[in-house]
């Protein structure tokens, strides 16, 4: 195969978060939308990625993903952001964005304001809700069904640029900077088309909390993830290696929890025992969560992972022979973000 279909929507680029909210201070967000130049402009440079935009409507398998409440309350407060936070709230230069305040302390409280349903649906302070982020969410789970069809057609491997990230959110909650889970939407899809067993692997810095909730309980679907111990880093209350899954699903959840500062060879290792559990799972798919934010140069990583790595990376995964989405997550070192996915790409284009 000479080329990798990359899909993308230039929805993405008017996602523009301004700030998370870390132990209380307003600091610059680090999910920007020169992460996407930054790849569009490795991607066209390779000479190995067919660049399409999607029109493909995601809504279906979206809401087979996650709660209609949870849904509704998305698209409520992207839409009505204008009605919501009025010009006296906002400093100048400062755009509509809708935070969580007070957080429910157990499963069973109700949350019958709309402050208290900021904290029913929003589990961190990290993903503000902005104008028009319900639809920019969207989109971004849409490149990822996009990705899903190719490979239902036949194809061995698609890349979606997605952006927003997926593999935080929940059924019911975003955070972490996603709102819609991509990567689970896409295995929905799958599943829908008649496959029977979908792999997740997830190499994303942080633990895809999201999707190991969403498929926790379910024996068809297998999560495995590789990422900084939540002793040392977010999602902080997920990710240790005993979580392996509920009911049906015992057994099908494998977490790798990893210390601060691996590197290649070290790190090699547990990704050779997760793609091992991956082909004795026996998917008809594989669908990878793709985060660079595992590379040494990362602004809110811990490991100290190189460029060439993800090269040999993507030919492991490639060594498998089976077909694969990979699905943008984070990676938040922009100057060499476009350089690992194009280097990942052309370790599973096997040229
Ligand atoms: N100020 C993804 O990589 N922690 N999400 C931020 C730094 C949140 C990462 C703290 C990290 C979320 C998709
Ligand atoms: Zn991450």
């Amino acid at each position: 195969m000479a080329e990798i279909p990359v899909f993308y929507s230039e929805a993405s680029l008017r996602h523009k978060p301004q700030f998370e909210i870390f132990r209380g201070q307003k600091e610059p967000h680090a999910e920007t939308v020169e992460r996407v130049s930054s790849i569009l402009e490795a991607l066209r440079n390779s000479g190995f990625a067919n660049i399409n935009t999607t029109s493909v409507n995601g809504l279906p398998w979206v809401e087979q993903v996650h709660d209609s409440a949870y849904l509704n309350f998305l698209k409520k407060n992207s839409s009505d952001i204008d009605k919501i936070v009025g010009d006296n709230e906002l400093a100048p230069g400062e755009e509509r964005a809708i935070y969580p305040s007070a957080f429910p302390y157990n499963s069973s409280l109700r949350a019958t304001n709309p402050i208290a349903e900021r904290g029913r649906y929003m589990f961190d302070t990290y993903t503000p809700i902005m104008s028009g982020t319900y639809d920019v969410a969207l989109e971004s789970a849409a490149c990822a069904v996009a990705g899903a069809e190719l490979l239902e057609q036949g194809a061995p491997l698609a890349y979606a640029l997605s952006r927003p990230p997926g593999h935080h959110a929940d059924k019911d909650k975003m955070g972490g900077y996603c709102y819609i889970n991509n990567v689970a939407v896409a295995v929905e899809h799958l599943k829908g088309s008649g496959a029977e067993r979908v792999a997740v692997f997830d190499f994303d810095l942080h633990h895809g909390n999201g999707t190991q909730g969403i498929f926790y309980d379910r024996s068809d679907v297998l999560y495995t993830s590789l990422h900084a111990s939540p002793e040392i880093k977010f999602p902080f209350f997920t990710g240790y290696d005993d979580e392996r899954g509920d009911g049906k699903g015992a057994g099908a959840n494998h977490n790798f929890p990893l210390p601060e500062g691996i590197s290649d060879d070290e790190y090699d290792k547990y990704v050779k025992k997760a793609l091992g559990l991956v082909a004795d799972f026996k998917p008809d798919f594989l669908v990878v969560s793709a985060g660079f934010d595992t590379h040494r140069d990362d602004p809110i990583g811990a490991f100290n992972l190189t460029t060439n790595y993800y090269q040999q990376l993507g030919r492991a995964i490639r060594d498998l022979k089976i077909p694969a989405l990979s699905v943008q997550e984070g990676g938040y070192a922009t100057k060499v973000l476009g350089t690992n996915v194009t280097a990942y790409l052309d370790g599973l284009l096997n040229r």
